[in-house]
């Protein structure tokens, strides 16, 4: 049973791990031109430290992301919690920051989760 257990977790990793590839098709395009420098979300002992980020509408964003935890995170921005419409889709890191430039948003509320951990979600205000 325990060998089972451990060969089901190897094939949720590698799973999670073809998901996050460059090859996905929902991946969406990286935005162009300039950004302006925006928030840190930081994620530490399996949450979102900030759940609601206000940010600037109508430019590009260079979005921080400070993940304290040994787990791989990312921060996945949809335009709602349904989850099926990517806005900007970061890479996964562990005990590590990233940045990731994310295009210009209408004015608006959008969703953002770790796409590892679907629990992990937050709001992203666009004024
Ligand atoms: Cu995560």
């Amino acid at each position: 049973m325990k060998h089972l257990v451990a060969t089901l977790g190897l094939v949720i990793v590698a799973a999670v791990g073809a998901a996050c590839s460059p090859t996905a098709a929902a991946q969406p395009s990286a935005p162009t031109g300039p950004a302006s420098d925006g928030p840190t979300i930081v994620a530490k002992d399996m949450k979102f430290q900030t759940t609601t980020v206000e940010v600037k509408a109508g430019e590009n964003l260079n979005l921080h992301f400070d993940n304290q935890d040994s787990a791989p995170h990312n921060v996945a921005i949809y335009t709602d919690s349904n989850a099926s419409t990517p806005v900007s889709v970061g890479q996964v890191v562990s005990s590590a920051k990233t940045d990731q430039v994310v295009p210009a948003l209408k004015p608006g509320t959008y969703f953002f989760r770790c796409d590892v951990h679907h629990d992990m979600t937050g709001t992203i205000v666009a004024k």
